[in-house]
């Protein structure tokens, strides 16, 4: 499926299972640790800064976002996790709804995992690629915040994330950044590579 990326718009926040789409369209979702930049990473493939709502505070998202893409395929956003000052109900709140949303049938056609660039992934970064992995669908893991690593440290850092994740050699590690837009048109081809 070829993907241009014109014309991206909001389309829905949902709460829990009754607001999830399930349309027949394709979805890429998006998930990662709070303040990874998931968020910055849609508006950058959007082109539109002010999509999706970006904050330098962490925990911002606390719902599921749908943006529909050139009318054919949804990108979602998830609330991140790993937040160290959510309250236990927030983050018992957080369980429900991912528990809910991975059990929704077509919620998932690909994985994009965001972990920090600079960062070794951390455990909640290996719970989460495990309910990816449970999908049974293929994933991306995209090394956002490109841009705080020194070229000289790049290798390192990817193969850092590789070793961490327990997606094994088939997943791809994108480094990318969504402030310098460095990978975005790789990333777009990705993405409707594995929607066709
Ligand atoms: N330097 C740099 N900063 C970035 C990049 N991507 C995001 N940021 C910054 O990181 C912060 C968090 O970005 P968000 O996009 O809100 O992160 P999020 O993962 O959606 O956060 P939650 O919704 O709270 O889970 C903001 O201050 C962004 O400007 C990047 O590629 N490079
Ligand atoms: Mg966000």
């Amino acid at each position: 499926m070829t993907l241009r990326f014109r014309n991206c718009e909001f389309v829905k926040t949902a709460a829990g299972a009754e607001g999830f789409i399930s349309d027949g369209r394709p979805q890429a979702v998006f998930s990662g640790r709070s303040n990874v930049g998931k968020s910055s990473v849609i508006n950058a493939l959007a082109g539109r800064r002010g999509l999706a709502r970006i904050s330098s505070s962490p925990g911002k998202t606390a719902n599921v976002n749908y943006f529909l893409v050139d009318g054919k395929a949804y990108l979602v956003d998830l609330p991140g996790y790993g937040y160290a000052r959510v309250s236990d109900s927030e983050r018992r709140r957080w369980g429900s709804l991912m528990e809910s949303f991975f059990a929704s049938p077509g919620a998932v056609s690909l994985g994009v995992m965001i972990v920090d660039m600079r960062h070794r992934p951390t455990a909640d970064d290996v719970t989460m690629a495990r309910w990816f992995m449970r999908t049974g669908k293929p994933v991306i893991v995209v090394a956002n915040k490109a841009d705080k690593v020194k070229r000289s440290e790049a290798e390192a850092c990817v193969a850092a994330i590789r070793e961490t994740l327990p997606f094994g050699e088939n997943v791809g590690v994108l480094p990318f950044s969504a402030e310098k837009g460095t990978n975005r048109d790789k990333l777009i081809a990705v993405i409707g590579e594995y929607f066709c």
